[in-house]
């Protein structure tokens, strides 16, 4: 049985990925941000709806064929004796992007459908061109509908997914769009059920139209190939690989990759799926932390040119070591949510990614961990300017449904999705596919299947994901059966907090298994921005600075293959699990910055920190 049970969920989930569609959009349009768009964002009109009567009729049956967003398009009926029981109306509005939670007090804790609608005129630039309507992320589930017409769902709340308009469905006036958002937590979903974390609801990142050419530049990957022996910060004659997916091309599309800084400039023929290609670049300055050199790209076909700005580095693992560009790096880093804790939403602005990274930079951090999902494109955008690494994560987190081949299908959507968008940024160097999760066999075959899949999407980066540790006061022994797959090994030690005292860590001694890097991908204490006592009180925020300190001690002594860290957490954030009565109230305070923005006494003790590694590093 215990082989068996790996092999059917093999095989079932083999079968799952030959048949995405029935979870899946289409493939997605890459880097849309560089491109000519319309916005669908601003105010929609909202109809709150916890029993799913859009849905399904009064025997709870769905309701067929039947349009909901028809059916609620009217608002007040002229028609006086119309029997209407919804209706759309601007009283009821709701700004996207932006969670609903925020958004009115009703909404706090609200977890179940919510109709959007939004009203639009657009003439489509040339008229033989193809129009799609694409979602930064919808959490969780989005049936999208437009004048009536099902486009289709799509399932995973922090990742992109766009619905092609046929002409047959767009109007030049009057067009509606109209979405059901759906946020229930459900135990065979990505996140399951439990999650530290808020599960904050609605169309949470931008919307906007997006017009192309019949025949168009889809996808593109570029990476540098040069061998890290022969790279220097300015490498000359490097060679650069990849590949270009065209759609409404045949066999035989002039395809042109340029990069005009460099004066290159590449024309290979369009095959049929992926096509690949190899190109010297006379010489490149290359990206890191330190100089977020970029290019602009241009890959053009037939009247199509998608436009691009990305950073050439290399990263890889060298025995102990995680080496950028060739040299062994220290990540000194942070996790974060993607919540602005001061005004209790989620982040979906560039403003809002350059706070955080703002405060990550002030705390000397060349690193970032992105918790727990995919964050908003924006946040990685400005990495790859600024220079910060990153960690991006799917939510596949504690307790899932690991025995059920469609959560594997479901998890590795969402991986795909995530690297569909973000494979040209320099920023991210490690796919992360998931969070403490359970040692059992059925896991472990679980996420190999994840580390595998993330393999073949992308080559070029370091897997990894958060592991847990058992304490044991004579030797903390790094075994977990999933760090023999993964390339990195990260994992997550509390100890000071969820065991013992800080002091702890004076006698804690650690080994791992694994001769690979090694992260400590989260290690944290609670404190309550401005309660100050002695150092022994739990919550004070000299309790969480006297845990700083002894970690950072115990890091010292850590073996030599640790190569980065990243505490937990940047800010406090929004949990409906932390209910303790005085100093939590809905907040993990593991924070270095307080909900109200101001930093806590150990956000300077990990700063003085990660100010002497990079001193070293000179
Ligand atoms: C963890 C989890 C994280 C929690 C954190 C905590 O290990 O990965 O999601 O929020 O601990 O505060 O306990």
């Amino acid at each position: 049985m215990q082989i068996i049970k790996p092999l059917i969920l093999i095989l079932l989930s083999a079968i799952l990925v030959l048949h995405p569609d029935s979870v899946h959009a289409q493939e997605l349009l890459t880097n849309v941000y560089d491109q000519e768009t319309f916005s669908l964002n601003g105010k929609w009109q909202y109809i709150m709806d916890p029993y799913e009567t859009g849905f399904y009729d009064y025997r709870f049956k769905e309701k067929g064929q039947r349009d909901p967003g028809a059916y609620w398009n009217s608002g007040v009926p002229k028609d006086k004796t119309a029997m209407v029981e919804h209706g759309y109306d601007d009283q009821y509005t709701i700004n996207v992007p932006g969670d609903w939670n925020s958004q009115d007090p009703k909404f706090s804790y609200y977890e179940g459908t919510v109709w959007y609608k939004k009203s639009f005129d657009y003439q489509k630039k040339d008229a033989s061109n193809r129009l799609f309507v694409y979602f930064g992320a919808v959490n969780y589930q989005a049936d999208v509908y437009l004048n009536g017409k099902k486009l289709g769902s799509h399932k995973g709340g922090f990742t992109p997914f766009q619905f092609e308009i046929d002409d047959s469905i767009l109007k030049e006036k009057g067009n509606y769009l109209v979405v059901k958002v759906d946020n229930k937590r459900a135990k065979d979903e990505v996140p399951t059920v439990n999650t530290d974390w808020w599960n904050y609801g609605g169309i949470t990142r931008d919307v906007m139209l997006v017009e192309t050419p019949q025949l168009f530049v889809e996808d593109y990957f570029m990476h540098l190939n040069t061998p890290s022996s022969k790279l220097q910060p300015t490498t000359r004659k490097a060679e650069v690989s990849g590949w270009v997916k065209l759609n409404g091309a045949k066999k035989g599309e002039p395809v042109t990759i340029e990069i005009p800084e460099l004066k290159v400039k590449k024309t290979i023929t369009f095959t049929d799926s992926a096509t690949h290609f190899t190109m010297i670049l006379p010489k490149v300055e290359l990206w890191s932390d330190q100089n977020p050199k970029r290019y602009e790209i241009i890959v053009s076909a037939a009247n199509d040119k998608l436009h691009d700005k990305i950073g050439f580095r290399k990263i890889e693992v060298s025995g102990k070591d995680i080496l950028l560009n060739g040299k062994p790096v220290f990540l000194r880093g942070i996790c974060l949510h993607e919540e602005i804790s001061t005004e209790l939403r989620r982040a979906n602005t560039k403003k809002d990614a350059l706070t955080l990274l703002g405060w990550a930079r002030e705390l000397n951090c060349n690193f970032v961990r992105l918790a727990h999902y995919p964050h908003n494109e924006h946040i990685v955008r400005a990495a790859d300017s600024l220079g910060i690494m990153m960690w991006s994560e799917i939510p596949v987190y504690w307790t899932i449904d690991f025995g059920n081949p469609e959560v594997l299908a479901k998890a590795r959507l969402q991986l795909r999705e995530m690297i569909a968008r973000d494979r040209n940024k320099a920023s991210v160097i490690i796919w992360s596919v998931g969070n403490e999760t359970p040692v059992s066999p059925t896991r472990t075959e679980f996420m190999k299947n994840l580390v595998q899949s993330a393999k073949q999407l992308d080559a070029t980066r370091l897997i990894s994901a958060a592991l847990e540790v058992h304490y044991n006061p004579e030797l903390n022994t790094i075994d977990d059966p999933l760090g023999a797959y993964t390339d990195v090994v990260s994992v997550n030690e509390y100890l000071g907090w969820y065991t013992g005292l800080p002091s702890y860590c004076q006698t804690a001694q650690w080994k791992t298994m694994y001769d690979k890097p090694l992260i400590i991908s989260e290690t944290g204490a609670g404190a309550l921005a401005g309660f100050h006592a002695d150092s022994l009180t739990r919550w004070s925020e000299e309790y969480q600075e006297w845990f700083y300190r002894e970690q950072i001690k115990m890091m010292k002594r850590m073996p030599e293959n640790y190569t980065g860290i990243t505490p937990w957490i940047l800010v406090d954030f929004r949990s409906p699990k932390r209910n303790n009565p005085v100093y939590q109230n809905g907040w993990n305070r593991k924070g270095l910055i307080g909900d109200d923005g101001k930093k806590k006494k150990a956000f300077f003790v990990l700063k003085k920190y990660y100010e002497e590694i990079e001193k070293q590093r000179r």
